[in-house]
């Protein structure tokens, strides 16, 4: 039984290492391949499930330090969210052996060996230092248990250790099986939206997610529910999300310190620097009507096609249809203020309210996107921001903000900008409102106010108002918008 389930896992592997282990191959000939990949798969998962991946008969081996490896961005200290083993448990190679957050993403660190685990290096919400011990794994010296340098970490192993681990925002779910065909794709399991329960990660999500970089084809999701949008008249106002119920109230009777950390940590810093810009504000009021109209119109259309459609994808590409005429706003200052490097692309942060806090996730090369696209990347962040699945990739890479507070409530804000970046706006709630059309007659009109932040030292109050004049015009002229579409 052992020699066929190596055997199994043998096959497995290699299907896996010679079609899909680099991202540079011939991506239709794994087109081609996908569907008896899967099948294949589906087997060979099968016996890796009954396998498991360390072995019945095994002897005691060494006891191997496990240190915690470069996990990059210069991240030189964790903190320890959550334990996933305790001393005593046996764990087997990519099982998860805790959750450790930086000030920029959380990690799940995932074990490298079979083994027994020994010894627990620190407490959790304890700080972890890269480069020292995290666990001690008794490791099982069998032949069937993966050789390597055990006790010396070389640099090597470390490179190899960070591939084992997920950057992303949460602790995400996933049985070995399917983080071992996440790593054996090169696939971030943070980038991968679960499915399964309580967001767990499932072997289809990972070939579904392959398929879309592939472009293979899988069988079609089952059609979404019919939305609701569909059956509103065209012309009425999206109505605001029903208000959540307020968070609890909490009596401690006591006060509480507790030490930043996380995402918190990194709010101090960025914003300690956004203070030393000094901001040029600038507020206007924009007449949404027409594009309220056009949204309730194509919005039935595009939730056909799985994807919802709210006024921030025109808010996006608005802006950068603009920023091609003001690139002064897509910019960055050097520090010691010599140097101004304008941005080829415009990547777009969107504030995002996710289960983590405020975190500002980049839809990327917006002036290559149309509207229906940007609406796409939209849809993934969020849903990877409401599971706590922003990685790094996601969050990093921002040129310009938009902050769309207008979703929760209020009608202005002053945005503070977020360096390296130059400018910011904030976007308040659209209302609907008497306002005097052209023949002087009140009529209703869904306004919502613009408020910008620029950073003065190089863009001038003048620059940042005819932008905003120009974003104002795309978005009162949905129309005039696709003129500048390429
Ligand atoms: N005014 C009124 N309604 C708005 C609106 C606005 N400015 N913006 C969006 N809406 C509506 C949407 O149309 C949607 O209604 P429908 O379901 O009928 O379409 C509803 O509000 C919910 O929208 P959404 O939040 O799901 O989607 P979005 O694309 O508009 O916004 C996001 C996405 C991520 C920006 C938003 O959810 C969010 O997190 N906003 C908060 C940003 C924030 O915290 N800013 C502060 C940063 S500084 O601390």
């Amino acid at each position: 039984m052992a020699a066929v389930t190596r055997g199994s896992f043998g096959l497995f592997r290699l299907l896996l290492s010679h079609q899909y282990r680099r991202r540079c191959f011939r991506p239709q000939a794994l087109v081609r391949s996908m569907q008896p990949l899967v099948s294949r798969c589906d087997r060979s998962l099968q016996m890796l499930g009954s396998r498991a991946l360390h072995v019945s008969v095994a002897r005691p081996g060494p006891i191997v330090q496990f240190k915690l490896s470069d996990i990059g961005e210069g991240i030189m200290e964790v903190t320890v969210k959550e334990w996933y083993v305790k001393e005593g448990d046996r764990v087997s190679q990519f099982d998860s052996i805790c959750e450790v957050q930086s000030d920029k993403a959380s990690v799940t660190i995932t074990s490298r060996y079979d083994g027994v685990i020994r010894r627990l290096y620190y407490d959790v919400d304890a700080t972890a230092l890269v480069g020292k011990p995290l666990v001690d794994i008794e490791t099982e010296s069998s032949s069937d248990v993966i050789q390597e340098e055990d006790v010396v970490e070389t640099p090597a192993m470390a490179r190899e250790e960070h591939t084992h681990q997920e950057i992303k925002g949460h602790k995400t779910q996933a049985t070995p099986s399917v983080r071992r065909l996440a790593i054996e794709n090169n696939i971030k399991l943070s980038e991968v939206v679960g499915t399964g329960k309580d967001g767990r990660i499932l072997k289809e999500d990972i070939l579904n997610f392959l398929a879309k970089q592939t472009g293979a084809i899988l069988p079609p999701a089952p059609p979404p529910p019919p939305p609701a949008a569909a059956a509103r008249p065209v012309g009425t106002p999206a109505p605001l999300k029903p208000a959540p119920a307020p968070p609890k109230p909490v009596f401690t009777g006591k006060d509480v310190t507790e030490p930043l950390k996380g995402f918190h940590k990194a709010m101090v810093r960025t914003m300690t620097a956004a203070l030393k810009i000094p901001h040029f504000g600038y507020c206007d009021e924009v007449d949404l009507s027409r594009l309220v109209s056009l949204r309730t119109e194509l919005r039935s259309k595009v939730e056909g096609r799985g994807v919802k459609l709210s006024f921030l994808p025109f808010f996006i590409k608005a802006a950068s249809l603009g920023l091609l005429h003001f690139p002064i706003l897509n910019a960055s200052l050097d520090e010691g203020c010599q140097n101004i490097t304008y941005k080829a692309s415009h990547n777009i942060g969107v504030a995002m309210d996710t289960s983590q806090g405020l975190l500002v996730p980049v839809v990327k090369n917006v002036q290559m996107l149309s509207v229906l696209d940007v609406a796409v990347e939209l849809n993934r962040l969020q849903a990877l921001g409401a599971s706590g699945q922003l990685g790094t990739n996601e969050l990093s890479g921002g040129t310009f903000t938009l902050s769309n507070i207008g979703s929760i409530g209020g009608t202005y804000a002053k945005p503070v900008i977020l360096p390296p970046e130059v400018a910011i706006g904030a976007l308040g709630k659209i209302q609907v409102l008497p306002r005097f059309d052209e023949e002087g007659q009140v009529v209703r009109a869904h306004i919502m106010n613009v408020s910008w932040s620029a950073d003065h030292r190089i863009i001038d109050g003048a620059t940042m108002c005819r932008f905003s004049n120009l974003w104002r015009e795309y978005l009162e002229n949905p129309a005039s918008m696709l003129l500048d579409l390429k």
